[in-house]
């Protein structure tokens, strides 16, 4: 049972490609991102292939990417997570991205035309600049906000200079994830900070932040966002192994598998 390892489908018959992307150049607090990935594959051996709430068997729907090293430079790595998810969307497939930093979501949403990016995370990472980067892990909103419109869920942590911004320029951000279920008949992209979760259910993050969606919520959220809406990719990022600490890749492997069910079932 390792419904993200070894019963994937070949790449031309799959309908979603799980992309890993180990990268965590410019994460500042909690480093270890960049083996985020690998612990979310390992831990999708403990899921059942069944899945009982969706009633399916996903993984053969499912191919996986290699876990392959990305380039340091915060510009290069997006630009190659661009060119990963323009080469699974050209063939019609949906890319499942899993960090790694939040960095990475920029490159992702680089790919797609037309989109609406709903960020479920704890912080706006609505910075114009941070430790004299333009691209990093803290600004990556805002940059991702000047390619595409945005509606950010699950904020409890801002500065004054994110504050201020996003109500110059009237970008939504709700405290209350549920706020994004008014979001109906739209092609939109999902960016999942692991954050967004409450750290009792999911510690290992790059930046825990207390008071966040349990597991019933966030997946009563997701069911309905991804009913209601095209999804045409996601990314789950932020996952940074704690040491002795195993149950959240499981939840985050669960997590995904739910969220391809869902798709797979709109
Ligand atoms: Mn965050």
């Amino acid at each position: 049972m390792r419904p993200f390892l070894d019963h994937q489908a070949p790449y031309d018959e799959a309908r979603y490609v799980i992309f890993p992307v180990p990268y965590d150049g410019t994460q500042t607090f909690r480093k270890g991102a960049a083996r985020g990935p690998c612990f979310i594959l390992e831990a999708s051996s403990g899921l059942e292939e069944y899945e009982p709430e969706t009633h399916g068997e996903f993984h053969r729907l499912i191919h996986t990417f290699p876990c392959v090293e990305f380039p340091l430079s915060p510009e290069d790595a997006v630009f190659e997570v661009e060119k990963g998810v323009r080469r699974i969307v050209g063939d019609g497939k949906i890319p499942v991205i899993l960090g790694g930093e939040h960095t990475i979501t920029l490159g992702a949403v680089k790919a797609f035309e037309d989109v609406l990016v709903v960020s479920f995370d704890a912080h706006m990472d609505m910075r114009d600049e941070y430790g004299g980067l333009k691209i990093c892990h803290a600004t990556v909103m805002r940059r991702v906000s000047e390619v595409h419109p945005v509606v950010l869920a699950g904020v409890r942590s801002w500065s004054r200079e994110e504050k201020e911004w996003i109500e110059q320029k009237g970008i939504k951000v709700y405290p209350d994830v549920e706020r994004v279920l008014d979001i109906k008949g739209k092609s939109i992209y999902i960016s999942i900070d692991l954050d967004v979760f409450d750290p009792s259910l999911i510690p290992s993050v790059g930046n825990p932040e207390p008071g966040g969606a349990g597991w019933e919520k966030m997946l009563r959220v997701l069911r309905e966002v991804v009913k209601k809406n095209k999804v045409c990719g996601l990314d789950v990022v932020e996952f940074t192994p704690c040491p002795g600490c195993e149950v959240p890749a499981y939840v985050v492997a669960k997590l995904v598998y739910k969220l391809i069910g869902y798709m797979e079932r709109r």
